[in-house]
This record gives structure tokens, C-alpha cells and sequence, in this order.
């Protein structure tokens, strides 16, 4: 074990505070690269580690938040982004000395990744693996990733730091108001996901103060084995001016600190509006308490082998079927091939919809069709799918290339589905599943084929457990899957699978799964079959079951699985190997045709029996907004009924889920992505008017925020209402729009942020507009933004961007009275 994290099981650690504002304490301007200093000024960036080494702080943490290749270039240091990482750490080094600790900072890369953005999983990996290399080859004892507010790029950052150094990782999300992230994922999914990931401590950072970090920690420390760290803001900030300022006292934050340590965290520091003073006054409360009982590294309870997506846990319960959806997969199913080969997405997209509502725990996805490329058709699918169901995945796929695919862009903790007991597979599949932390199928068969006795199954299986657990994946996340056969040739060999699946739960303490689905091949009254056939393998100890939930013979099943399970087996196995039997037969003898659900019909009238655009848009399906809008337009529905009857009602529903937080970021991006598809088609067939424009609006998203969706929204619907609009982007400067409003002189001004953090910019637009002499009505909208805050600095106001397009009117029409 690492010194560090051997300290850590000792007592409980003080962390340092804020490196930002100190920086800019002794002279660094704001718009001045802070990476860049450790190159530029180490003695002063040493100077800062000294005064929270002084204060009594063991750890620092690198100047290196923002050395990142891609927040780099902003300054055009993206070419010195290893120099930097590596000076730091020395740095950091020198100032520590040997009996404290230096972590090696990596902060959020500035950009939003694939599907929201357009960095890709692989980018930012490459990204953070450069910043984790440097930062190890500098000397830091462990990677902290932190505040973090996307999951899927702090999967990305981890995964690069553990599979580039051998380094202890901390990873540190940003929970928005002490209870989800902006993307929507709660601590106990987060945990989950990085336990599996081999995370070495579970922290949280930013956003709120200490109050808000207890609620979190609580949380987090319920669930998690690992140690956890907090590092909270000074209190919530206050406007002062254009400033947010934490006004927290080091006595309060400090005496915040007994109350971590109580709990039972591991490591306090502070975050925004720290100082040494917070970091001394933490010092002071935690020296008579430092073996207080706060508990150790290694703790009991901890992960059970759950799964996660980005926004919830499901839990594996002993004695509970874990059931796996099974529809999506293109076997046997010429519409949802054809639309896989289309590269589309809306039968795959009702199917996790409709499994998710019937209560699958996971969904299975399988695209696998002959020639295609795989990489390209699951992360297709693994996007639809997370986009439309909060469930977790089983990724189901024959080639490498699919299974990594699927594993990288699922965000979450997944199951992937499947390694066998060939040499091959196991030296090639069980590393991915470590990689990207997922549970494990294990197929009993290998070399030689399917084994023909339970001897056997159990020999493969047992293979295929060692071989996971030396890898580090426990045994309780191997799932064994005997892979049973059609009973159209025989029942002999399904009953056979029964013995095996109790074989294996005892001998090895593996879990078991079966495709239940396949027992039933080519035959008809597939239903009854299947439902049988789970309810004899429950009674032998099934652990999951990839099936179709939709099918009411298989819900029955399962809302009586707890009695089947704790019936007097023998009896009830007998009864039900009989019936089973009885059904076989029955069936073989009909001589009625191998069953067809018929699904193609089914589809079909699926597909057209959800004709509202509103809700299509509200659902972010941008594949059945545009089939919805075409067939609007050919049946000569005026298109600016369909935008104001539509569209904007669908993403008003949106907007008012979002301020509700029943949605999410991403739902936000999806539906806007939808609503600006169909705006497209209908803008093409609004003719243009010779009347004049409503006004001219400049819109922006503040500077230090890349988050523009609420600007893209409000820009559509500003051109809507025939306003020509000059849009200058995210992350913008004040000067760009002050040279700009100069210049194209716009009837209205428009801004937008997403965080407190860059809210304050707006207020800073007002003063150099001000200053520039530029009488132009501001309006102010995000997330954050309050009616109060646009009062104070003298903007207006709306809550959402369908009342934003109204407000520039009404402006509009007040500026020409
Ligand atoms: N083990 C593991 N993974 C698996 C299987 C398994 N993945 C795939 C499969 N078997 C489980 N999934 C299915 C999905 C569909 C069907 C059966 C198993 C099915 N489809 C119909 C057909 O082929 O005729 C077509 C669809 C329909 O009519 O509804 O039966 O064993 N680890």
C-alpha cells in the first residue's frame, strides 16, 4: 500500500485550501494562465504550498487545475501541458518536504464530452492519461480529479489515471446543492461506479459549503468501503459588486471540521474561498481529535456488487432476480435490423423505454449484425438507450470492439456480457471488464464447445472465476452463464443446467445467469415455456435472468420469486419439473409452427400510435420529431403551428422539468438537439417574409462557462419570432461584446450561464457596456440567475427561454415607443 493512503488508515488528514485566489493575492491577474506560473513564478506558486503547509495542512495539491492540453490552448501553452504538470509537482514537492503529502490536481477539461459535446470518450482519456503521467513523473504521491460535474468525464479521467500511473486516485465530483450533480447523479451512483472503477478515496468538492458537504458525506460514507474526503466552499457566495464572495469565518468552517471527522471522513480541506486561515482554523479543531472514531480505509459493508447508471443504483439483492432485459437485439427481427442498418434509433429507443417501465433491472443491448462496423452501432445504441432509461446495461456483444465500445460510452457501472472459457476471451475480455469496472458474464463453454456434463460447466466456470478474481474483479461479480439450449431437442440438457447452477453458487461463490429466452427456440407457446423454465432455475438459485419484461408470464413469475425461493425446494421442483415437461410435450406434439410474435406489426403501430410532437421533443427523441414534423408537413400543417403548437410547448414542459430537477442536463441537450431538428424542417418551409426583422439581438454565454444550450434555445426561439440574431458563442469575453455591440449595434443584449461561478461576469458585461457609453436593455437568463440579481444590476429578467423570447419583445417595443 502507498504511504499515503497507509497514513490515511492512521488518522485523519488536513488537506489544503483554495490555490486561485492566493495566487492572485501576490499579483496574478485573473486573466493570467495560473498554470503557467509554476513555469513562469515557481517561488511564488512554492510560497502558496508554504503558508498551507504552515497553517498545519499535510496535504497540498499541485497547481495544475487547469493544465490540461485543452484548456491549455486558450493560453497557448498546450504544447508545455507535461512541462507544467511536472514543474508543479516538484514544486509542490519541495514546499510539502517528505513528511507530508502532494496531490497531483486534475481538473475538469473545460469542454462537455460525447454525446452532450464534442470531445470524445478517447480524447479526453488521452488528455488526462499526458496530465497523470506528467503529474507522476513529477513525484505526486496520489491523483486527485476534482470538481467534476460529469460522470462520464470523471469515468474517463480515472480510468486514465489508473491504467497510466500506479498511483492511489481520488475522485472528486461537484454536487450541485449537496445532493445530485448537474447531470443528475447522486453520491451513492457515483459510488458504485468508482468503487468498481478501483478508486483509492471517494471525495467531494465546490458548490456548496460545509452544511451541504454533510448531507453529502452522509451519504457517501453509507455506502461507500472507501475513505472519503471533502473539501467544501467558505459558505455559500454573497454578490459583492461583480465578485462572489464566500464570506465563511476560518473559526466557523473550522469548527465544521469536528463534524467531518465524527461522521467519519478521512480527509478535510477546503475549496472556493479557503484561505490558510480555514485550512490553520480545521488544524485547530482536528489535532485533539485525530483518532477519533472516525472509521479506517478498510471498512465492512461497502459495495455488494451493484450496479449504476449516470442517475441511480440498482441494487443486487440476495434472493431477488436480477432481470435483464432482452429486446434489444436484432435476432430474428428484420425492422430493428433494417433501423440498426439505417443508423437509426427508434425502435431500439421504445424498446429500453418500454422494458424500463415493465421493471427490468438491466438492459441488454445487443446490435450485432453482419457486417457493420460494431464500435460505431453500440455506442449508437448505448447513447439512445442511456438517454431514454435510467437503467443500467448489459453490453452484449461478440467482437472486442463492441464490448469496449459499449463499456466506454455507457456511464455507469455495466455488465458486459460476454467472456467464455477459451484462452482467448479470457485473456482479452476479462482485462476490458477491470478497465471499465463492470460485473462480468462468464459463458461455461470453451475450446472444445458447450460441455456436455455439470462436471464440466462447473470446471469452466471455475476457470473463468480465478481467472477474474487474479485480475482484481471479485467473484461475486462474475455472473456464470450455462447457456441453455432449445428444449426442441430435448429436455435432458436444460434440466441438467439446473444441477449446474446450484453446483456453482456453492462450489465457487460465483453468481449465476441464464438467457431463459432460448430454452423456448423454435417453438410455440414460447411464454409458458420460458416462464416455467425461470421458475425452476429460481428455485435452483438463479441469480439473473435476461429475459423480456414486457411478457406478463414472466412479470408473474417474478412478483412470486420470493415465495418460489423460499419454498421447500424439493417439492416445489418436482411440481414444476413435471409441468415443464407436461408443456414440452404438449408443445412438440401440437406440430403448430415455431412462434412469431408478430413483431414486426407490432412495431409499426408502436411507431405511429405516438403522434405528439410535444412530447416527442419533451422526450428528446430527435429521430420521431423529424418523422413527426415531415409527416405534419406533408398533411400541409402550417409550419409555424407546428413550432408554436409543438415544439415550444414540448421544450416548455422541459424547461420546467429542469427547474424542478426532474430533468437533467442531458435530458435538456437531447430535447433542444430534438426541438432544433424540427425547427429546421419547418424554417425551410416558412417563406421569407420581405417584412422587417423584429430587432437585432446579441447573445452570448458568459465568459469561463461552456454551457450554451440555454443560449442555442433561446436563440430559437428568438429567430422564431423573426429576430436576426448575432450569436457570439460560449465562454465569451466582456471585451468581445462590448467591440462587438459597438459595431453591430443590437437592439438587446442577451446572456446566459449556467453557474454562481460565471454568473458575476454578467454583472461585469453591464459595467464595461457602461463604460463604453453603450445604452443597450440587457437581458439576463440561467439556471442560477435570479430576478434579484438582473434587478441589482440593472438587466431584465426571465425565468426560462420561451419567456425570454416575450421579453425581447416587449423591450422591443418599448425601445420604439
Ligand atoms: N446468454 C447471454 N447473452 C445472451 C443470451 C444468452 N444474449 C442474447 C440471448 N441469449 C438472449 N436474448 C434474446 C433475445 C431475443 C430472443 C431470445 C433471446 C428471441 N427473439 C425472437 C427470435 O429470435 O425469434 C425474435 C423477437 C421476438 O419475436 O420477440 O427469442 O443465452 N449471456
Amino acid at each position: 500500500m502507498s504511504k499515503f493512503l497507509e497514513e490515511l488508515n492512521k488518522r485523519i488528514l488536513v488537506m489544503d485550501g483554495a490555490m486561485g485566489t492566493q495566487l492572485m493575492d501576490r499579483g496574478v491577474r485573473p486573466e493570467d494562465c495560473f498554470d503557467a506560473q509554476n513555469l513562469k513564478n515557481p517561488r511564488l506558486v512554492e510560497s502558496v504550498h508554504k503558508a498551507y503547509i504552515d497553517a498545519g495542512a499535510d496535504i497540498v495539491e499541485t497547481n495544475t487545475f487547469g493544465a490540461n492540453r485543452i484548456k491549455l490552448v486558450d493560453y497557448k501553452f498546450d504544447n508545455k501541458a507535461a512541462e507544467i504538470n511536472i514543474a508543479a509537482a516538484k514544486i509542490a514537492r519541495k514546499a510539502a518536504g517528505s513528511n507530508n503529502f502532494v496531490l497531483g490536481s486534475i481538473g475538469p477539461l473545460g469542454k462537455m464530452l460525447d454525446p452532450l459535446g464534442k470531445i470524445t470518450f478517447d480524447q479526453a482519456y488521452e488528455v488526462f492519461a499526458e496530465q497523470a503521467r506528467a503529474l507522476a513523473e513529477g513525484g505526486v504521491d496520489a491523483i486527485i480529479i476534482e470538481t467534476i460535474s460529469d460522470l462520464q468525464e470523471m469515468r474517463a479521467a480515472v480510468i486514465a489515471a489508473k491504467n497510466n500511473t500506479r498511483l492511489p486516485v481520488i475522485a472528486s465530483l461537484t454536487y450541485d446543492d449537496g445532493e445530485k450533480t448537474i447531470y443528475g447523479t447522486p453520491p451513492e451512483a457515483a459510488v458504485v461506479v468508482f468503487e468498481a472503477l478501483g478508486v483509492d478515496v471517494i471525495s467531494a468538492n465546490c458548490s456548496t459549503g460545509p452544511e451541504g458537504m454533510l448531507k453529502v458525506c452522509r451519504k457517501l460514507l453509507a455506502v461507500s468501503s472507501k475513505p472519503i474526503m471533502v473539501m467544501p466552499n467558505a459558505g455559500m457566495p454573497e454578490l459583492i459588486g461583480n465578485k462572489a464572495v464566500y464570506k465563511m469565518t476560518p473559526e466557523k468552517f473550522g469548527k465544521f471540521a469536528i463534524q467531518f471527522a465524527k461522521l467519519g471522513v478521512r480527509i478535510v480541506g477546503g475549496c472556493c474561498g479557503t484561505g490558510p486561515e480555514h485550512i490553520k482554523a480545521v488544524r485547530l479543531t482536528l489535532t485533539p481529535n485525530l483518532s477519533s472514531r472516525g472509521r479506517g480505509v478498510a471498512r465492512s459493508g461497502g459495495v455488494r456488487g451493484d450496479f449504476a447508471s449516470r442517475t441511480r443504483v440498482v441494487e443486487v439483492e440476495e434472493g431477488k432476480v436480477l432481470l435483464v432485459g432482452e429486446r434489444i437485439n436484432p435476432t430474428g427481427r428484420n425492422l430493428l435490423k433494417a433501423e440498426i442498418l439505417a443508423g437509426k434509433t427508434q425502435i431500439i429507443r421504445r424498446e429500453a423505454d418500454e422494458q424500463t417501465k415493465a421493471g427490468a433491472s438491466l438492459l441488454d443491448v445487443n446490435i450485432s449484425i453482419a457486417d457493420i462496423s460494431e464500435a460505431a452501432a453500440m455506442r449508437a445504441a448505448v447513447n439512445v438507450v442511456q438517454s431514454t432509461s435510467n437503467l443500467p446495461l448489459s453490453i452484449d456483444s461478440p467482437s472486442l470492439a463492441g464490448v469496449e465500445s459499449g463499456l466506454k460510452n455507457f456511464c455507469g457501472r455495466a455488465l458486459l456480457n460476454s467472456v467464455n472459457g477459451k484462452n482467448e476471451s479470457l485473456e482479452k475480455v476479462i482485462p476490458l471488464a477491470k478497465k471499465y469496472g463492470a460485473a462480468v458474464i462468464g459463458l461455461a463453454l470453451d475450446e472444445r464447445g458447450i460441455p456436455a456434463t455439470v462436471e464440466e460447466r462447473v470446471r469452466i466456470a471455475e476457470r473463468i472465476v480465478r481467472t477474474a478474481e487474479a485480475a482484481g474483479i471479485a467473484r461475486e461479480d462474475v455472473y456464470i452463464d450455462n447457456l441453455v439450449m432449445t428444449v426442441g431437442v430435448g429436455i435432458h440438457g436444460a434440466l441438467d443446467i439446473l444441477k449446474a447452477i446450484s453446483m456453482i453458487k456453492e462450489r465457487l461463490g460465483a453468481k449465476t445467469i441464464l438467457g431463459i429466452s432460448n430454452v423456448s427456440h423454435g417453438m410455440p407457446n414460447r411464454s409458458k415455456l420460458n416462464a416455467l423454465y425461470l421458475q425452476l432455475a429460481i428455485t435452483y438459485g438463479l441469480d439473473a435472468a435476461i429475459v423480456d419484461p414486457t411478457d406478463k408470464e414472466i412479470q408473474k413469475v417474478i412478483k412470486g420469486s420470493l415465495r418460489l425461493v423460499k419454498a421447500k425446494k424439493a417439492e416445489v421442483r418436482e411440481g414444476l419439473i413435471k409441468k415443464f415437461r407436461a408443456e414440452v410435450d404438449k408443445a412438440r406434439r401440437s406440430g403448430k409452427p415455431a412462434e412469431k410474435k408478430g413483431e414486426a406489426a407490432l412495431q409499426e403501430i408502436r411507431l405511429t400510435g405516438y403522434p405528439d410532437i410535444r412530447i416527442a421533443v419533451t422526450d428528446g427523441d430527435v429521430d420521431l420529431v423529424e418523422v413527426l414534423v415531415k409527416q405534419a408537413l406533408e398533411k400541409k400543417y402550417p409550419p409555424q403551428k407546428i413550432i408554436d403548437q409543438g415544439l415550444v410547448p414540448g421544450m416548455a414542459v422541459v424547461g420546467k422539468k429542469f427547474n424542478r430537477k426532474e430533468y437533467f442536463l442531458p435530458q435538456v441537450i437531447e430535447s433542444a438537439e430534438a426541438m432544433s431538428k424540427g425547427f429546421e424542417l419547418c424554417k425551410a418551409r416558412i417563406p421569407k417574409e420581405k417584412t422587417r426583422s423584429a430587432g437585432k439581438v446579441l447573445l452570448a454565454t458568459v465568459k469561463g462557462d461552456i454551457h450554451d444550450i440555454g443560449k442555442n434555445i433561446v436563440k430559437m426561439l428568438l429567430e422564431n419570432h423573426g429576430f436576426e440574431i448575432i450569436d457570439l458563442g460560449k465562454d465569451v469575453d466582456p471585451e468581445e461584446i462590448v467591440s462587438v455591440a459597438k459595431k453591430a449595434k443590437p437592439d438587446v443584449i442577451a446572456l446566459s450561464a449556467l453557474l454562481t461561478t460565471t454568473m458575476v461576469e454578467m454583472g461585469i458585461v453591464n459595467d464595461e457596456l457602461k463604460k463604453a457609453k453603450l445604452d443597450i436593455p440587457l437581458l439576463v437568463g440561467g439556471a442560477v440567475v435570479t430576478k434579484g440579481y438582473a434587478d441589482r444590476i440593472g438587466a431584465s429578467y426571465s425565468l426560462d427561454a420561451v419567456g425570454a423570447a416575450m421579453l425581447a419583445k416587449k423591450i422591443m417595443k418599448s425601445v420604439k415607443k
